[in-house]
């Protein structure tokens, strides 16, 4: 569990990685990355906390959080999903027969008629477990709905997905027709 410093750093990171890199002087390259240094050098200046973050702060804020957000590779930091200010390309995978989505109930009608998009985001997040599905759907609803997705089908039939890790897949888009409505409510 994290503190409160850690989470307003694990937050800082992910808006600077994800969705403001410009607010931190900031440019992600392709795959998203950027020096550590430069995302430090960021975050100290924006923010004025009263120790500077280090670098032993974002492995440990890493270390403890409850699903894999970053990745430190060769000196350079990256999300790993959920950027709105770029478009990452990953490489795709065959899903397995069930993926979760956690929802809000006020955007049933339209999931129904257009399927889950990927909204503000650049793809559709999904997770291989109920538990992570419910926790996503707890941001919008105190009642979340969790719908089931026949990803094996879907990716059978040509719809991409990528493998993040067992609490995040993504999909460009999941079609109505892939998705059990029916199971609304089996998990509440
Ligand atoms: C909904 C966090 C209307 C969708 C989380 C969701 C996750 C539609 C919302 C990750 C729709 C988008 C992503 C349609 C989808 N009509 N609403 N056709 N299609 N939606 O935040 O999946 O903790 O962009 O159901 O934990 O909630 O930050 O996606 O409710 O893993 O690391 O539109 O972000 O990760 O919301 O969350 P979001 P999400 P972190």
């Amino acid at each position: 569990m994290y503190k409160g410093r850690d989470t307003f750093i694990s937050k800082k990171i992910s808006l600077a990685l994800r969705h403001k890199p410009e607010a931190y002087g900031l440019e992600l390259a392709k795959d998203g990355s950027v020096p550590v240094e430069k995302l430090l050098n960021g975050i100290n200046s924006v923010h004025k906390f009263e120790t500077p973050v280090t670098e032993e702060d974002v492995i440990r804020v890493m270390k403890n959080a409850d699903k894999q957000r970053f990745a430190i590779e060769d000196g350079r930091i990256r999300a790993l999903y959920g950027h709105t200010a770029i478009h990452v390309e990953y490489k795709p995978s065959e899903p397995p027969e069930i993926l979760y989505h956690g929802t809000a109930h006020k955007f049933l009608d339209s999931i129904k008629k257009e399927g889950l998009l990927p909204m503000g985001r650049e793809y559709v997040h999904m997770s291989a477990d109920i538990d992570t599905a419910k926790k996503v759907g707890l941001r919008r609803d105190k009642n979340p709905v969790i719908l089931k997705v026949d990803a094996k089908k879907a990716y059978k039939d040509g719809i991409k997905f990528y493998y993040i890790s067992d609490k995040i897949w993504l999909a460009d888009k999941v079609p109505p027709e892939y998705i059990n409505f029916s199971s609304i409510g089996e998990f509440l």
